[in-house]
């Protein structure tokens, strides 16, 4: 465990995992000093919410000097390994860590870790749910937006703790060692943080597996290739999820139908194979649209069922979840027109689930901060599926260069036009689709605070 009591520890980055690690590092007894980038106005709720301690701040830019005579760095996820005092820090000597791997000596409970490029949030709330129906106590966290240090800040003493972790927190990550590692899939997102390339995303990724040993399971998704390849050489447990049918598979050592563990889909149905027994799930009654859910309800029956979770807990929530704010959340039918919010839609791969959950005509909202990525992978399902197309914020004239001649295109200046005009081009029977496939940042502060302002304005039509 880190000696904290009287070491000068810099804390870069005041969101929420800042907060939450600065007043855990006063509680230990460390002298803890704030730097962030915006100034002490933009901040001011959150230099608020630390007003009882005693802290000192230096805001509105990052001073090398404190940042390499500092005895610990904790990063916030947001904060680029690569700024200039961070590098100087390094080559000092100083250890640098992130808010998780403060909280490792206080995870008493199994661990199951999220990971993947989508679905994780879908995916880790689902685990949350299964294991609560299931009457366990859980403490849910990290990149879901509850910092991890609030198990330790709040007392808590769950069964179970489950984690959503980013490629930006486990590129700080080193002590973790999740009991259940789940990879939901990868694929190609944040390449403005890794500019050397997709795979150093991965990479960082696959830090979740630092610590793994035999008593690790890992649970990964067999239809994707960056995810399946995840478990090669893997020392401990795998099993996987898959919408295939094992049968139909074959491994070098022979039918994957035999060495088969984990769960596969069966229309309306998946089959749950593990630990020497075999059960049916139902699909029918999941509220959750798209293929890519039956994928993530696959995924948490597993990663569940490895920490004990009963058949009534797994179908219980698969009979009553109705999804998580801002994925293909649906808002509301208005003259025959269903209108989804999908702002946490932040990347190509997760846009090309979306539209490929709907049958319907699709009148589709992208555009915003641009993440150096390649839209071409989008020009097909555009074209098949999306009747209108309208576009808006930073990226909207590089995504129009390349899918803005499959479908009848529109450039807007404001997310309000944007809305509005969505609904002036609907028909009955057509899906609004707002999947922007960008970030949020050029217009709002969060995906969250674009979706809901989306929701607004839509309620408004
Ligand atoms: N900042 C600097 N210097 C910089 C960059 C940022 O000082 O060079 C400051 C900003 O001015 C700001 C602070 O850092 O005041 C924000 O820190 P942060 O971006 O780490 O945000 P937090 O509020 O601490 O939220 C973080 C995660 N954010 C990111 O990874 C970007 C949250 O994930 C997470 O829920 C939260 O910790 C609790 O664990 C959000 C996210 O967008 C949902 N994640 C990305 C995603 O899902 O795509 C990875």
């Amino acid at each position: 465990m880190l000696k904290l009591k009287g070491k000068k520890v810099l804390v870069a980055g005041l969101g929420k995992s800042g907060i939450s690690a600065a007043r855990f590092l006063c509680e230990q007894g460390a002298r803890v000093t704030i730097s962030d980038s915006r100034n002490k106005m933009d901040l001011a709720d959150a230099i608020k919410a630390l007003a009882d301690l005693k802290i000192e701040f230096d805001l509105g830019k990052h001073t090398s000097k404190l940042f390499t005579t500092s005895d610990l760095i904790v990063l916030s996820p947001g904060v680029p390994a690569n700024i200039e005092p961070l590098l100087e820090a390094r080559a000092a000597g100083v250890q640098i860590v992130n808010d998780i791997e403060l909280a490792v000596p206080y995870m008493k409970a199994p661990i199951i870790a999220v990971t993947g490029t989508n679905g994780k949030t879908t995916t880790t709330t689902l685990i949350t749910e299964m294991l609560k129906n299931d009457g366990k106590k859980v403490f849910t966290g990290g990149n879901i937006g509850v910092p991890v240090l609030d198990l330790v800040l709040n007392n808590e003493s769950p069964d179970v703790i489950v984690l959503e972790l980013s490629s930006f927190q486990l590129e700080t990550t080193m002590e973790l060692r999740p009991d259940v590692a789940v990879f939901t899939n990868l694929e190609p997102d944040h390449l403005d943080r890794y500019p050397g390339g997709v795979d150093a995303y991965y990479a960082a990724k696959r830090r979740l597996l630092l610590k793994a040993d035999k008593n690790t399971t890992l649970v990964t998704n067999l239809d994707n290739d960056k995810a399946a390849r995840v478990g090669d050489g893997f020392v401990g447990k795998v099993v996987h999820f898959t919408k295939r049918d094992p049968m139909t598979m074959s491994t070098n050592n022979g039918s994957m139908a035999e060495q088969f563990q984990g769960a596969y889909l069966k229309k309306p149905k998946f089959i749950l194979k593990m630990g020497g027994t075999e059960e049916i799930f139902d699909l029918m009654p999941c509220k959750l649209p798209g293929d890519h859910n039956r994928e993530n309800m696959m995924a948490a029956a597993v990663a569940a069922r490895a920490v004990g979770c009963t058949k009534l807990g797994i179908q219980k929530t698969i009979d009553t979840f109705k999804g998580v704010h801002h994925r293909l959340e649906f808002i509301r039918k208005k003259d025959g027109v269903s209108i989804y919010n999908d702002s946490k839609a932040t990347n190509v791969a997760s846009v090309i689930r979306s539209i490929s959950s709907f049958n319907a005509p699709i009148i589709l909202i992208a555009g915003g901060r641009d993440k150096e990525q390649d839209f071409t992978p989008l020009l097909e399902l555009v074209k098949m599926r999306v009747k209108n197309l309208i576009l808006i914020g930073e990226a909207k004239e590089k995504i129009n260069r390349i899918i803005g001649d499959f479908s009848e295109t529109f450039l807007v200046g404001t997310f309000e036009e944007a809305v509005l005009l969505s609904y002036q081009k609907s028909r009955s029977g057509d899906v609004i689709l707002l999947s922007p496939a960008c970030a949020s940042y050029d217009m709002f502060k969060s995906y969250e605070e674009r979706g809901d302002y989306f929701k607004k304005l839509v309620a408004q039509l």
